[in-house]
């Protein structure tokens, strides 16, 4: 599955809150593969190589749980994924269909 998301990081590893400065929304290309979701700056290619920046924000998502983020209402159409090693991120999909499309494939894993 692909598509467009815009990331925020709330908790880093741990469930430490991710400081000021770094927690601005980001939008990627984002591309599930295996269990990893990729986070890219440019727009899929399946043979391109992945790039150092895109393997940074690859998040693996083995043990993941994504929900719907009730408690942020900012912005719709917003997943929240907890990571293994307890980070989490906000990321806005385009729609609620989207959305729900992200969550159900990411809990799959
Ligand atoms: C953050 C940025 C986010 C904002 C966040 C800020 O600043 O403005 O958009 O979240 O507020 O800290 P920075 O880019 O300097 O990290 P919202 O869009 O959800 O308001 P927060 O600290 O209350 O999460």
């Amino acid at each position: 599955k692909h598509g467009i998301l815009t990331r925020k990081s709330h908790a880093d590893m741990d469930g430490k809150r991710t400081p000021r400065g770094r927690r601005g929304w980001k939008k990627f290309y984002a591309v599930l593969k295996g269990m990893i979701l990729y986070l890219q700056k440019d727009e899929y290619k399946p043979d391109a190589d992945v790039s150092e920046v895109d393997l940074k924000n690859a998040v693996r998502i083995h043990h993941a749980l994504a929900t719907r983020a009730t408690e942020y209402s900012k912005r719709p159409n917003v997943l929240k994924l907890k990571t293994s090693d307890w980070r989490v991120f906000l990321l806005q999909a385009a729609s609620e269909e989207e959305m729900m499309s992200w969550i159900f494939r990411i809990n799959l894993v």
